[in-house]
């Protein structure tokens, strides 16, 4: 792009903590986008499910690997090609910290895109990232369907050696369209989705719901005798915690959990969670007695058992064979493993980051969620919920704006457990080190649940978890002489199927150093409890920091619904570019 292009001038930012070059610049017909994602409401036919509206990308779901390469910048263009919804893109498991308005949240980060809009957004994963992501929608229950891998190569070697790799995109499926499943979850009384029909692996599956067959095609994995391959596990469900296990190949070495390199970990099953992440070096057999060895999925924490299949295929993959499930499973897989992997895992010698200290620690915030009864079924954190009818805007639209919410208060936030009550936010300061508690208590009707939990903006250092309440002595003891691997998206476990209504059973810890200022959301990464409320907005830094990246009037496209940063067929988008970094030609 040419300078004579640009709408304004270069503008130089002196912030005391960082010193950067925005500039606005016009995509217009002269602008080559890295990758393109087109989005579309279609009817489409998944595993044993009549034909329905569904949110594909590209026309499939899930949608195309994107590859990218750490600590280079790429411009991502997602074409919104639905007359009737809307539209965000999130880029699961990365920091959005360089573009604050490209992390895919429409109530926290953007304005949706509109019905027939396109929005660039500009995605910088930095040296150290490489590993394992996806993208999804975070509109509505866009996500169950809406979503694809996101791999980042390393710029370098990787620190593992392999032959090849397998991407295993982990799915689920309901009977219901994604805007029935909407208003039934926030109706009163609540109308739930009903239990996933099916598990998917990479868009296909079959098996059996709560005992009910299906015998739809699976997914082929083919590979080749006696190499080593990374599989790459993505845990793309709404609502399933898949255990799963592959026949005849009970040696799998776990090297990645959430785009973080670990030290080798050998298990005989994973236990994949809705956002969680695994790659695991797999070596085939030198010569296979058999060419079919199947994959079982099947559904934890849930009233009834879903279980899937896809195919280890060391079969000829051309012409493809065509794969269907067992009629009867094919292994015993194990019940939840409390705590999974939790103090296992430790961070790759080469990748090891400098981990703040029990004696660092600034502040602990407790997130205690419940499930509420009494009016709307809805869960909520420290007594707030969050759901897509509040805010009314965006949350950084209105910091920016002044308008609806002011800037949180740390001291009204000190004086109720960590959350500002005015504003429903967690505000935290740059340098703080916070470890955030995830407390786990009876609903109101007594039950217990399980929930995935994600955090937007940076990854933490997963301290673990277990019953009961936290105890930071005791689990810093537990941890002694030992590194805890950082992670995006950890469990928090139920230990009984009942208890007391607001008993406190069952927690998960995190340590996080608060560098990267934004405005954050952490959730649980079930679809249908976030639509329920399950859902926390956290504010790094202080106003200037948070809001210093972007002047007046560089900010004015991202304010509106639609605003000049949106383009379509007849309107070139005027848009910030956050990084130095991006040349048309890379
Ligand atoms: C998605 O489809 C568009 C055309 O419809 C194509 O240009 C683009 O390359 C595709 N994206 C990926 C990641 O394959
Ligand atoms: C999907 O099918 C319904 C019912 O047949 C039809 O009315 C609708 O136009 C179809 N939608 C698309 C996007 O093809
Ligand atoms: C899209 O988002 C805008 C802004 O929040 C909202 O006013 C509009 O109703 C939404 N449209 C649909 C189809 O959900
Ligand atoms: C599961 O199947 C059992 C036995 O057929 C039935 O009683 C139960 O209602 C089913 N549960 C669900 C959630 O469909
Ligand atoms: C499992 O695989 C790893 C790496 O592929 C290897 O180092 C280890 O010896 C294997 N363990 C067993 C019990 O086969
Ligand atoms: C599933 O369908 C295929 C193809 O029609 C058939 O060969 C197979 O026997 C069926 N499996 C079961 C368990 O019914
Ligand atoms: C799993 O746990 C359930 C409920 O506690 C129990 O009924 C079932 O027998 C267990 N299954 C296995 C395979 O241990
Ligand atoms: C959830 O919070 C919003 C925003 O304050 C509020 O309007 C709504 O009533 C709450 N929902 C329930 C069911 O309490
Ligand atoms: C559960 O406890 C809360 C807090 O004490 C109370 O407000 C609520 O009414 C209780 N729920 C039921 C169903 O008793
Ligand atoms: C926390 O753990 C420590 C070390 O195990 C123990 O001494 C202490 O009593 C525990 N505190 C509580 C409140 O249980
Ligand atoms: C968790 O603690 C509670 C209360 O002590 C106990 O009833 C329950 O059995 C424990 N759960 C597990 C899985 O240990
Ligand atoms: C395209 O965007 C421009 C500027 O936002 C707007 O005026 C125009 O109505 C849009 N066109 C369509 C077809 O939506
Ligand atoms: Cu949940």
């Amino acid at each position: 792009m040419h300078f004579s292009d640009f709408l304004s001038l270069l503008l130089l930012l002196a912030l005391e903590w960082n010193v950067e070059a925005i500039k606005l610049v016009c995509h217009d017909e002269t602008f080559v986008p890295d990758a393109v994602l087109r989005v579309t409401a279609e009817n489409h036919t998944t595993s044993c499910l009549p034909s329905k509206s569904t949110v594909l990308v590209n026309g499939t779901s899930p949608g195309p690997e994107l590859r990218l390469v750490e600590g280079r910048t790429y411009w991502i263009r997602v074409y919104n090609d639905m007359p009737a919804a809307n539209l965000t893109m999130h880029w699961h498991g990365l920091s959005m910290a360089v573009s604050p308005f490209a992390d895919g949240t429409p109530s926290t980060s953007q304005w949706p895109i509109p019905p027939m809009h396109f929005f660039d957004y500009e995605v910088s994963p930095a040296v150290g990232m490489a590993g394992t992501y996806f993208y999804h929608s975070h509109v509505g229950f866009q996500a169950v369907s809406a979503a694809g891998p996101l791999i980042i190569d390393d710029c370098e070697e990787p620190p593992y050696k392999y032959d090849g790799e397998k991407i295993v995109f982990i799915g689920d499926t309901f009977t219901g369209n994604d805007s029935t499943i909407e208003a039934g979850l926030v109706h009163n009384p609540l109308v739930w989705s009903g239990e996933a029909a099916a598990i998917l692996v990479n868009g296909q599956g079959g098996g059996t719901n709560n005992g009910t067959a299906c015998n739809a095609t699976l997914s082929s994995l083919d590979v080749e005798p006696g190499k080593t391959y990374r599989f790459r596990f993505i845990g793309g469900t709404a609502l399933t915690f898949a255990s799963l296990a592959i026949e005849g190949h009970s040696n799998l070495t776990v090297i990645e959990a959430d785009g973080s390199y670990t030290e080798p970990y050998n298990t005989s099953f994973l236990q994949v969670a809705a956002g969680q992440r695994y790659s695991v070096l797999l070596t085939t057999k030198p010569a296979s007695e058999q060419t079919k060895y199947f994959m079982q999925l099947e559904s934890r924490e849930r009233p009834t058992v879903t279980r899937g299949y896809a195919v280890l295929n060391y079969g000829t993959p051309d012409p493809p064979s065509t794969f269907y499930p067992p009629a009867q499973p094919v292994m015993t897989l194990p019940n939840t493993t409390l705590g999974f992997l939790d103090y296992d895992l430790h961070p790759h010698s080469m990748y090891g980051e400098e981990y703040p200290s029990a004696q660092d620690v600034t502040r602990t915030i407790t997130m205690t969620v419940h499930q509420r009864v009494t009016g709307p079924t809805i869960w909520v954190e420290n007594n707030y919920n969050w759901t897509e009818q509040f805010p009314q805007e965006p949350y950084l639209v209105s910091l920016y704006k002044n308008d609806g919410i002011e800037f949180p208060s740390m001291e009204r936030a000190l004086a109720n457990n960590g959350i500002d009550p005015v504003t429903r936010s967690f505000p935290a300061q740059i340098g703080e080190v916070i470890e955030i508690v995830i407390q786990n208590t009876g609903a109101d009707a007594g039950g217990l649940d399980a929930h995935p939990f994600h955090a937007h903006g940076a990854h933490y250092w997963d301290l673990g978890s277990g019953n009961g309440t936290y105890n930071a002595t005791a689990n810093n003891l537990k941890l002694t002489g030992s590194q805890p691997v950082k992670r995006d998206t950890t469990m928090l476990y139920r230990y009984a199927m009942t208890t007391g209504n607001g008993t406190r059973m069952g927690w998960r810890a995190w340590r996080l150093k608060v560098t990267e200022p934004g405005v954050w959301m952490i959730h649980c990464h079930i679809l249908q409890h976030m639509l329920m409320g399950m859902q926390t907005v956290w504010v790094m830094g202080n106003s200037s920091e948070v809001l210093g990246k972007v002047p007046t009037p560089e900010v004015e496209g991202y304010l509106t619904y639609g605003g000049d940063v949106y383009g379509n067929e007849t309107h070139a988008p005027n848009i910030v570019q956050f990084s130095d970094d991006w040349e048309e030609e890379q």
